[in-house]
């Protein structure tokens, strides 16, 4: 089974990320991961930290002669910034009491991941549940991409709203607003606004009043969260199962996606708004086009999957992003885990939007979870078995119609 571990700190030497059980025969096409590397470091209101990195994918194993070799895929992604760390960051010097932190940040690991593990330090606990980590989803995302590729899969994401401004009216769940889950990612225009935009955000029109908002969120010492979408189109009909609650679909892209630093909510399709809207305007009715000779529906609410199943449709997910907890102004309180005494939450370098960028890191989500349930049903060692693999199941699926008209 496809699977994959990640390594590393945020102020570390940098990232390691282990790929097993990735096809042979893959191009590995390095231009197209170190863009996606790139852009989950771009977007309005990222702090400091991303002027100093420019993240780059260094394969160590897995790939010789430009192509995947089925061994494990191991990768580096350096910290540049750990040149201003070493100090802090040694692997055996002592950590002096004065630069030991012992005053958790509400809303970070830091409370109780230093219970948890018996930590006198908070540091050991925010560097690795630092966001840092998703540049090695971003890239493990962006070579599933590459395979999915081949067989037509192609992914989008974008931000759909930033914090307070609420562009388009996302929390009024009145049954009535079918905007966004009925977005099209593919759509040109809305591509091509994505991709102008510094907030990957498809509403240009909007552009400099969420602008205006970070700037406010920036200016007061605050954070922002905001709400994302990813979409997948392609995706043949029947992977995931409804035979099993864990090999359903939704659910590991629900585990994929809410494993994201930050993310407090995932929907698929109309998600949260599918309790307000009543069944017989819900779901998704089934129609066959006997010239294309394929089935198709005209709305999307179930997100491309029924019963754990891809249906054929387009694979579409939202996602909340709250607002980071490290806040630039002492606003929050907290408690001094070595003294017990009230304190303010202290402050670290941080960003005060980071929601475009989780937009790319929940499109690689999406693309991992994907690939993961693809290799299940058309798995094989190499791309020529699961081409042969996947070549066999289009056709049983168009034997499978045809045996049908045959009936009628
Ligand atoms: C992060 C804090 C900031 C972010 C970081 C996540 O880092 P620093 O403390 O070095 O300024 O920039 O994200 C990244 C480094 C990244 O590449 O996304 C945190 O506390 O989680």
């Amino acid at each position: 089974m496809l699977r994959f571990l990640t390594a590393g700190e945020s102020h570390g030497k940098g990232l390691i990320t282990i790929m097993d059980n990735f096809p042979a025969g893959v191009k590995i096409d390095e231009n197209f991961i170190n863009e996606k590397l790139r852009l989950r470091q771009s977007g309005y209101g990222r702090g400091a930290r991303q002027k100093i990195e420019t993240d780059k994918i260094e394969f160590l194993s897995g790939v010789r002669g430009g192509y995947t070799t089925g061994s494990p895929i191991s990768f580096f992604i350096k910290n540049k910034d750990y040149e201003n760390w070493r100090g802090r960051m040694d692997v055996y010097k002592p950590i002096p009491g004065e630069n030991k932190i012992h005053i958790p940040r509400p809303g970070h690991a830091d409370f109780a991941g230093s219970l948890k593990y018996g930590l006198d330090d908070i540091r050991n606990v925010l560097e690795r549940s630092s966001a840092r980590e998703t540049a090695s989803r971003v890239a493990v995302g962006a070579i599933c991409q590459i395979l999915l590729r081949d067989f037509d899969i192609e992914f989008s994401s974008a931000v759909l709203d930033i914090g307070e401004v609420n562009v388009k009216n996302h929390i009024s769940y009145n049954g009535e607003e079918h905007i966004d889950t009925e977005i099209n990612l593919f759509d040109g225009d809305i591509v091509e606004n994505v991709r102008k935009s510094e907030l990957r955000m498809p509403y240009p029109e909007s552009e400099s009043r969420v602008k205006a908002a970070i700037d406010k969120m920036k200016a007061e010492g605050n954070t922002v969260g905001g709400l994302i979408a990813a979409q997948a189109v392609g995706v043949p009909v029947g992977l995931g199962s409804f035979t099993q609650w864990d090999e359903k679909l939704d659910a590991h892209i629900a585990m994929s996606l809410m494993s994201i630093q930050a993310i407090k909510s995932v929907e698929i399709g109309s998600g949260v708004r599918s309790a307000f809207i009543k069944g017989s305007k819900y779901q998704d009715s089934i129609y066959y086009d006997d010239v294309k000779k394929v089935y198709y529906r005209k709305t999307d609410n179930a997100g491309g999957i029924e019963g754990g199943m891809s249906n054929g449709g387009v694979i579409s997910v939202r996602c909340a992003m709250k607002p980071i907890p490290t806040l630039m102004k002492p606003y929050l309180d907290t408690t001094d885990l070595r003294t017990g005494e009230a304190k303010k939450a202290f402050r670290e370098r941080s960003d005060v939007c980071a929601v475009p960028a989780a937009s790319i890191v929940a499109e690689a989500a999406l693309s991992f979870s994907i690939c993961l349930f693809f290799l299940k049903k058309f798995g094989g060692d190499g791309l020529e078995e699961i081409r042969r693999n996947y070549e066999g199941w289009t056709k049983s699926i168009d034997d499978f119609v045809n045996k049908c008209e045959k009936i009628n």
